[in-house]
């Protein structure tokens, strides 16, 4: 069984594949994108992935697509080890619908500081044509790099996808008080906690852990996740924001 993981150290939806990938203990060769320099545009890259983003798995020449459907489709190959999909229909269904819930809100809304406050720099630095071309290239995100401009998104926008991050940690809060946790879904961690990981992640690195300080559920279900052996494989060295944009540390 070979695995081929083209994904980029920083990106989140990298990180939910590396994480199973890890915790299944499965050895995979990883093929870094510099998603700046537009690897992930390429003729040859966009025959993998027609959406022109990461992460991408190959499995034995079979080419899967989508985060959430990758790591869907690890436990599926893979389930003797480290499943995280329960056996119960009923509980399935509830991660799954977790999962959209992610992908919808807090994924969605963390591109959003992450754009407007690290990769901005390089955008502003292109002059209009080059950006609009950089922006026309993206298959998926054109609209949103065409929302953002140059310039960066508005107060507003930042304002609107820090209000969706805390309905998030709410959400968890929720979910984890619900099930007893310490997991989302009750004792065993599941597709959803690996799913919502990294946005919690890259708001910490911001420099806004303290988004969800009065949720001690919250707090408590994210530092047990830091304390998964597949964590620190996951985030090794360079895969954090402010480790590639030194600008964005505090002090
Ligand atoms: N729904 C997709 C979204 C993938 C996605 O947005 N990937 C980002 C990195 S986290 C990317 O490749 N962005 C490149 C770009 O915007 O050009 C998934 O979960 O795989």
């Amino acid at each position: 069984m070979a695995f081929t993981l083209y994904n980029a150290p920083q990106s989140t939806c990298s990180q939910r594949v590396r994480f199973v990938l890890n915790a299944k203990g499965l050895a995979f060769e990883e093929k870094k994108l510099d998603l700046l320099a537009g690897d992930q545009l390429t003729p040859e890259y966009l025959k993998l992935n027609p959406n022109g983003v990461v992460p991408t798995l190959d499995h034995d020449g079979q080419v899967v697509i989508d985060s959430s459907v990758i790591v869907e489709y690890l436990d599926e190959v893979v389930p003797e080890r480290a499943s995280f999909t329960p056996r119960d229909p009923v509980q399935r269904a509830k991660m799954r619908a977790l999962m959209r819930f992610i992908d919808e809100m807090p994924a969605a809304a963390v591109r959003v500081p992450t754009f407007n406050l690290a990769f901005l720099p390089r955008f502003a630095a292109m002059s209009e044509e080059e950006f609009l071309a950089f922006a026309e290239s993206k298959p998926l995100r054109k609209e949103f790099m065409l929302a953002m401009g140059r310039k960066g998104f508005p107060d507003a926008e930042m304002n609107k996808a820090m209000q969706r991050l805390r309905r998030t940690y709410e959400r968890m809060d929720a979910a984890i008080a619900e099930s007893g946790g310490p997991w989302l879904l009750g004792a065993d961690i599941t597709l959803a906690d690996v799913s919502v990981m990294p946005a919690l992640v890259r708001m910490a690195d911001l420099g806004r852990e303290g988004d969800w300080a009065d949720l001690p559920r919250v707090a408590k279900w994210y530092e047990a996740i830091r304390a998964e052996a597949a964590f620190k494989p996951t985030y090794y060295p360079g895969s954090l924001l402010t480790e590639r944009f030194p600008h964005l540390r505090k002090g």
